[in-house]
């Protein structure tokens, strides 16, 4: 794999994290091996078929309003898009690769709530991230950059409000909670506001009816198909 992708130019602190070791799949989420979250995202290496392990959370308060967030302009890829509340990667760990009922999965989701979010372990148990199903999508972010994940949708609902955050201001600038009809106003008039790739897919795909049966998330529970979108 060519190493030769100069990142001076890019924000210190969201370098360093691109040496984080992403777990490399097959198409099936089986574990082949590991690899940078560098080189799991850059399209020449996408290209040639080269798929990692992800998360996406959704975060909901006692209203069932959505948290959004929008990336902050240092991320690498995709920045400045409004997307859901959390996403991140698990990592090449034993305790973030043990796959029994998605631990080592959540494990990390638990992990980036309180590094982007701030949000403390003990607000998110383990028990609460509930695994829905997987998505395996590909999308360009820039020309170098991009994203090729099976993506395990999490979500959870709990007691949230605004104070229970403490964002980190290198992954996030702004956040939001919403309901489904301002979040189909947000769509519908975009303005100069951009969505990733991934959240947009997912919203058209399952969102708005998951979020009708937040109070029976057993029924939308999909744990062995993988939509390839
Ligand atoms: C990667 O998210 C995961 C998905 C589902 C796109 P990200 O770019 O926010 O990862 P990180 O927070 O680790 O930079
Ligand atoms: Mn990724």
């Amino acid at each position: 794999m060519t190493d030769n992708v100069n990142l001076d130019e890019y924000d210190d602190e969201q370098v360093k994290l691109m040496q984080e070791m992403c777990i490399v799949v097959n198409e099936k989420d089986e574990k082949i091996s590991a690899d940078t979250k560098k080189n799991c995202h850059l399209m020449e290496n996408i290209k040639k078929g080269l798929l990692h392990r992800a998360f996406s959370v959704f975060l909901f308060d006692s209203e069932n309003k959505l948290l959004l967030q929008q990336r902050a302009s240092e991320k690498i890829t995709f920045p400045d898009c409004w997307t859901n509340t959390c996403c991140s990667h698990p990592l090449n760990t034993p305790l973030e690769l043990e796959e029994t009922a998605q631990i080592g999965v959540r494990r990390a989701a638990q992990r980036k709530l309180e590094h982007e979010l701030g949000i403390k372990p003990e607000k998110v148990p383990l028990d609460d991230l509930v695994f829905l199903t997987r998505v395996h999508y590909l999308a360009p972010s820039d020309g170098l950059w991009g994203e090729h994940e099976i993506d395990y949708i999490l979500f959870i609902r709990g007691n949230f409000t605004l104070n229970d955050l403490a964002v980190n201001k290198n992954e996030v600038s702004a956040v939001e909670f919403l309901s489904p009809e301002e979040l189909r106003q947000k769509f519908n008039n975009p303005g100069n506001l951009k969505f990733t790739p991934w959240f947009k897919l997912i919203c058209e795909n399952f969102l708005f009816k998951w979020w009708k049966k937040l109070d029976d998330l057993e029924s939308s529970k999909d744990i062995l198909t993988i939509h390839k979108l």
